[in-house]
């Protein structure tokens, strides 16, 4: 198999490495040393200089090195063409390529992923954070945080002390699916009925006029996503057609992917247009999931005692700000204390569950 370990896209130099049974095989068959030596008779971990025949019968010159016994590192120029030739005459000698993370996973003694140790998973997880936050929590793991938090209950078991293993383990629970949204955006679902304000609302969260606004009701047919960054969590914001009984086919197939899109909702936002009046929402008959209710256009619509939801205006931002950190309140309680425990894999979670029992 091989792999490029260095990233996707334009680089000064870019990194392939070739491992296996054929690897050596193949790469004497496109590698040619400047000195004439057979690549065999180089001793490891030995830079060679020498020229890459490409399939078309041109050459690259590059440098490669034979890490192990059946690995090479081919280091080659960072162009996106140069990386794809070297790539072709690989995968034309039935080499079979792999992502960086299959590499790295065959690189752990343990070949069953399930044993792959927790800081090493945590560590593989850092390229996909996209938010200081998430870095920095992921970081704690890859330094082992958890591997030290199992050593201290281990001994207080040994101990006996029960009581502060559990209150050691509870800041855990339910942790490894925050930590799976520190990668993986939250997905929050504006709904509601035609004009409420869904799309305004959109808009005054990311900051841009992501979605179109008009007074006509059904202006939004299909879904629109837009991602952005709340207090370090990335979430995911999805406008969807107001829901109403409609008969315009489009609009209709709008309506069943609102309603379909609403099932996978970690919250939806059900927003209510004050001045139709304040009948009782009717999401809680649409969807399982968490809900907030939020009264909207609270600039034209008295207070009433009647309504105890939030209100807001997305026309001048009224309420805007304090309906975000209530969001995100829903979704990571504590957010601001942030002394939250995260787990980045269920099975660990799993594992702490059964140490306090
Ligand atoms: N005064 C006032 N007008 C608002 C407010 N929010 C939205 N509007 C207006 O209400 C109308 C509908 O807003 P949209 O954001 O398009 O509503 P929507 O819920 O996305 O509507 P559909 O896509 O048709 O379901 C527009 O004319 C907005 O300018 C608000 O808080 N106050
Ligand atoms: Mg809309």
């Amino acid at each position: 198999m091989f792999t490029q370990l260095t990233p996707e896209g334009r680089s000064a130099i870019a990194t392939l490495v070739v491992a296996g049974r054929q690897a050596m095989a193949v790469v004497e068959q496109h590698f040619r040393p400047l000195s004439k030596m057979a690549l065999a008779d180089y001793p490891l971990q030995r830079i060679i200089f020498g020229k890459w025949l490409h399939q078309n019968g041109t050459f690259e010159e590059l440098v490669i090195a034979r890490t192990d016994v059946a690995t090479f590192e081919i280091h080659c120029h960072g162009g996106v063409s140069a990386v794809a030739a070297v790539a072709e005459s690989l995968e034309d000698a039935g080499v079979i390529r792999r992502s960086w993370q299959q590499w790295e996973l065959s690189q752990t003694e343990a070949t069953a992923a399930a044993e792959v140790p927790y800081w090493k998973r945590a560590e593989m997880l850092l390229p996909q954070t996209t938010t200081a936050l998430a870095t920095k929590l992921v970081m704690q793991h890859a330094n082992g945080e958890i591997e030290k938090l199992l050593f201290e209950i281990h001994k207080l078991k040994a101990a006996g002390k029960y009581t502060e293993v559990s209150s050691l383990v509870s800041p855990y629970r339910h942790a490894s699916q925050l930590g799976r949204h520190l990668i993986e955006p939250w997905k929050v679902v504006i709904a509601g009925k035609p004009n409420a304000g869904k799309s305004s609302l959109l808009n005054q969260w990311v900051g841009y006029d992501r979605a179109i606004v008009n007074q006509q009701a059904g202006t939004t047919r299909d879904l629109l996503r837009a991602q952005t960054v709340v207090h370090g969590w990335p979430i995911e914001f999805v406008d969807t057609a107001g829901l109403r009984q409609g008969d315009d086919a489009i609009e209709v197939a709008g309506i069943e992917r609102a309603q379909e899109e609403l099932l996978s909702a970690d919250l939806v936002i059900w927003l209510h247009d004050l001045t139709t009046g304040l009948e009782i929402p009717e999401i809680q008959l649409l969807t399982k999931q968490a809900v907030l209710v939020v009264g909207n256009k609270s600039d034209l619509a008295r207070e009433n005692s009647l309504w105890s939801h939030p209100r807001i205006s997305a026309e001048t931002g009224e309420g805007i700000n304090s309906l975000l950190d209530q969001v995100l309140e829903t979704l990571v309680p504590g957010f601001a204390q942030q002394d939250y425990k995260v787990l980045f894999c269920d099975q660990m979670e799993e594992t702490l569950r059964q140490l306090d029992s």
